[in-house]
């Protein structure tokens, strides 16, 4: 027997995978949707103080080949009291941990929806999304590393509990090592989700020769295929770096292969984005099944046996 159970911030999972926030999670219906599903844990969409209707559309599109995907969403969300009203109705003698996204538009705005959350005092996770590529004329905080590690010197005494943050991706050696000192500062910064999807990028149509997107000129996050070894990348060096910390994988999962290859690289949980977009929940028991027959073959009985271990030459 092959066990993909896992625990995140002290929280138990029965396996591996869940959502990568953005994805299946905007709504209630959604949301019971994975936790009818085959996944190990749920996050909702990130959520600003005021509900929001995002970018206009198309603003999501999956790529020729099984590529990947582009989107500009621009933040469509309920306000977050929708998200802390599930949140306090939640059941949470489920086996499913509930993981809740934070994305202020403003520091201030984070700290009130901290507030909010820490007074309702409910033992859902709080992960601050500090990488939205997506809102015209607001940065990725992820990408100021003095002004991230200002909100965290915030949030972090307000939050009190062990949390979380999705981190953009990173591409140089510096900035790994910047931002792994800044999280290393805060000790119930429990773990980082790597990575949010790879901001700008563009997608043309040959014929038509018109962006693929609207909003933004077309520009928008890249995720799925064409992100995996970026992605692989980043859990890798803040695994690496991050000592007594967790490292949840996101990017470019298609299947139980990617999924063992973020695990080796380092990560305690994969969450899986334009994969689920395409094929809907039922894909997290193909996923399982796909990773438990990996791991049976090449004879590990748990994720820890090999998570981190992948060997350099
Ligand atoms: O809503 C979005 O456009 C979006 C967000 Br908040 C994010 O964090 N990552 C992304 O690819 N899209």
């Amino acid at each position: 027997m092959v066990d993909l159970s896992t625990t995140i911030a002290g929280a138990h999972l029965d396996n591996v995978f869940f959502n990568a926030s953005g994805v299946w999670c905007q709504h209630e219906e959604e949301l019971q949707a994975l936790l009818e599903s085959g996944s190990g844990s749920l996050i909702t969409k990130s959520a600003t103080y005021e509900h929001r209707e995002g970018n206009p559309s198309p603003r999501y599109l999956p790529l020729p080949s099984g590529i990947g995907s582009i989107n500009s969403m621009g933040l469509p969300n309920e306000g977050y009291e929708y998200y802390l009203n599930y949140a306090r109705k939640f059941d949470y003698t489920h086996a499913k941990p509930l993981f809740i996204s934070l994305s202020g538009l403003s520091l201030a705005d984070n700290v009130k929806m901290v507030e909010a959350f820490v007074q309702a005092n409910l033992p859902c996770i709080l992960e601050v999304n500090f990488s939205c590529p997506n809102v015209p004329g607001k940065p990725q905080l992820g990408y100021d590393i003095d002004a991230m590690d200002a909100a965290l010197a915030t949030l972090a005494p307000l939050i009190k509990k062990p949390f979380g943050i999705k981190l953009p991706p990173y591409f140089d050696i510096a900035h790994f090592d910047q931002v792994a000192a800044v999280v290393n500062k805060y000790d119930n910064l429990a773990y980082v989700t790597c990575i949010n999807s790879v901001g700008n990028g563009l997608a043309i149509d040959l014929d038509t020769e018109t962006a693929l997107i609207k909003p933004k000129d077309g520009f928008g996050g890249l995720g799925g295929l064409m992100v995996l070894n970026t992605a692989l990348a980043n859990v890798n060096a803040f695994y690496r770096r991050l000592p007594g910390k967790q490292v949840i994988g996101v990017g470019g999962v298609v299947s139980g292969k990617e999924a063992f290859l973020h695990i080796l690289a380092g990560a305690s949980a994969v969450q899986i984005g334009t994969q689920l977009k395409e094929e809907g929940p039922a894909m997290f028991d193909r996923i399982k099944k796909e990773l438990t027959e990996i791991m049976e073959k090449k004879g590990y009985k748990s994720v820890e046996e090999f998570r981190g271990k992948v060997k350099t030459l």
